[in-house]
């Protein structure tokens, strides 16, 4: 038996764990991720969620692109769709036009949202699609076996940059609040508790909540984003943080030596699916004005 087997069949035998209902959301398909990845208190924190949101399994959608972030639907006992590299957004968004009843979750790695799936994030963004988006920031292309990816550290050294990465790194949550995302925060896969709640937050925003969580990838970087470094490195945001600032939150975001946890913004604004029955109601009464 593998390793990452063992948590399951513990878990049935833990009352704190069976109690928490979180097991009513787990599939019976073992999680194929490598044992210590984060991903694994991420899937934990999904299911925890959905039971406390009181979300019915049928409710609820997972939608992810390709990578091992994206293998999340398999292991959640909701409907799911894994689709295509970096389009988890769009058919996301088309989930949640289809019928507004549906509690969609978007799952993906940084390659998958930042590099091939960048174009799409913007727009979701701005459009305030009122979906929850949990990208999976380990700083490398884990299904691939260990190339550099679009959030990887200057100087990381991997197969595609044997002697250094020469790039920045992008700052995702700096570029969701400039897209005009309408709930940002950002999580730890180290620090459960706190992964929860935020994932809770985000779930329950009216709007397009994005949840950046940072988690290592243990079997390809040893050096870079591993549980120590980030233990050392995260902090929380600043006691009495606004969320209602825009600006103070950029600010933060701008950290990035050492990401703050939290919040950093939240605003109301009308949904995608409100805009879109807006136009209905025109629409109609515009046909209504032809017809007489
Ligand atoms: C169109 C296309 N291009 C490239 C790939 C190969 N590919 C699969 S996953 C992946 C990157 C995965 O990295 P990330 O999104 O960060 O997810 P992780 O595995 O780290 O969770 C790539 C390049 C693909 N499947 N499809
Ligand atoms: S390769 Fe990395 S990201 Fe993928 S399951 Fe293993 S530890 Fe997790
Ligand atoms: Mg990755």
């Amino acid at each position: 038996m593998n390793d990452f087997a063992r948590p399951i069949f513990l878990e049935d035998k833990l009352p704190e764990i069976r109690d928490s209902g979180r097991l009513d959301y787990r599939s019976k398909t073992l999680p194929t991720w490598c044992p210590g990845c984060g991903y694994f208190a991420i899937v934990d924190g999904v299911t925890t969620a959905l039971k406390r949101e009181g979300i019915a399994n049928h409710e609820a959608v997972i939608v992810s692109g390709i990578g091992c972030s994206s293998r999340f639907p398999f292991f959640v006992n909701t409907y799911g769709f894994h689709t295509l590299h970096g389009r988890a957004l769009p058919v996301a968004t088309g989930v949640k036009t289809a019928n507004e009843a549906l509690t969609v979750v978007a799952v993906g790695g940084d390659g998958d949202g930042f590099a091939i799936g960048g174009g799409h994030l913007p727009h979701a963004c701005k459009r305030n699609v009122n979906i929850t988006y949990l990208l999976l920031d380990n700083g490398i292309y884990g299904l691939t076996k260990g190339q550099t990816s679009p959030t990887s550290a200057q100087g990381f050294r991997t197969p595609t940059s044997p002697y250094e990465n020469p790039d920045r790194p992008l700052n995702p949550l700096l570029m969701v609040l400039a897209y005009g995302a309408s709930w940002v925060g950002q999580a730890y896969a180290g620090r459960p508790a706190q992964l929860l709640d935020l994932i809770r937050q985000a779930i329950a925003h009216r709007g397009f909540s994005y949840l950046h969580i940072l988690s290592p990838c243990v079997t390809f970087d040893k050096t870079n984003r591993t549980y120590g470094n980030l233990d050392l490195q995260v902090r929380d945001l600043p006691a009495g943080h606004d969320p209602s600032d825009l600006q103070v939150a950029m600010a933060e975001a701008m950290n990035q030596e050492a990401p703050a946890l939290g919040v950093y913004f939240r605003q109301e604004r009308p949904t995608l699916g409100q805009a879109l029955d807006s136009l209905v109601d025109k629409a109609s009464g515009s046909r209504k004005h032809l017809a007489r």
